[in-house]
């Protein structure tokens, strides 16, 4: 019997979209109506996993999954042992430290000793370090960008893309410290039989690609 390839892509959200029409367009055939946590597609060796973004790197790292789809900025602070197998072009943003609008600016070193609200302190805690800043970093899951409105951090380091959030909430971008975009991440220790699953996806993904461009 053949094994199927198990595919981690994010339930509901940013990625959501592209990632199941990367699959598409592959002609790779499956049902993902709502509320489905698994699909098994009806013309290729390949079943999909409906997740939320922050699990699936601990999943493909594991194994439970084979291949998962996840911006690089959650590939990266998740710091899970998995082979970087694509980068695909999409969900393209970037993590900004932040700063009232109304506050000076002259460069990284202002943010010496200053507390900065962050759901990334690993990106956030290496950046700093590489630029000789001591900062006081706090973790928080969400809302990031009202923490300076509400006394609890100076400064912000956020996923930006259009910057409208971050001019809404009166704050300023100052330093780009990582670009981020969607990437395909696989199991270190896949099988034969699934690699070569996973080859004739990468085939078609690349067929589709040059039709495209
Ligand atoms: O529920 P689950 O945990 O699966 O999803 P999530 O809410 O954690 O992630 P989701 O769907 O919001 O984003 C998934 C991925 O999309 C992120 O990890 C990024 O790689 C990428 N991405 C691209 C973004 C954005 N653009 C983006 N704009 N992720 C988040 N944002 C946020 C940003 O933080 C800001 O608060 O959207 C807000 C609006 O951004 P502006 O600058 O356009 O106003
Ligand atoms: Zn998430």
């Amino acid at each position: 019997m053949t094994q199927n390839l198990r595919i981690a892509v994010q339930k509901s959200g940013r990625l959501s979209e592209d990632s199941l029409n990367l699959f598409k367009e592959c002609g790779i055939k499956f049902d993902n109506g709502a509320g489905k946590l698994k699909a098994t597609s009806s013309n290729f060796p390949a079943e999909f996993l409906f997740l939320r973004d922050d699990d699936i790197p601990g999943y493909v790292e594991d194994g439970v999954a084979d291949i998962g789809i996840v911006g690089q900025n959650v590939h990266v602070e998740s710091n899970k042992n998995v082979s970087e197998v694509k980068l695909l072009g999409f969900s393209k943003c970037r993590l900004s430290i932040a700063i009232p609008r109304s506050e000076e600016y002259r460069g990284v070193q202002d943010l010496q000793g200053k507390d900065i609200a962050t759901s990334y302190p690993i990106i956030l805690g290496n950046y700093l370090q590489s630029q000789g800043v001591q900062s006081h970093i706090h973790e928080i899951s969400g809302s990031v960008e009202i923490a300076p409105s509400i006394g609890l951090a100076h400064a912000v380091c956020d996923i930006v893309s259009s910057g409208g959030t971050l001019l809404s909430n009166g704050l300023k971008e100052v330093e780009v410290i990582f670009r981020s975009e969607a990437i395909m991440i696989g199991y270190t220790k896949m099988s034969e039989e699934k690699q070569s699953i996973l080859n004739q996806i990468l085939f078609r993904i690349d067929a589709v690609q040059r039709a495209k461009n």
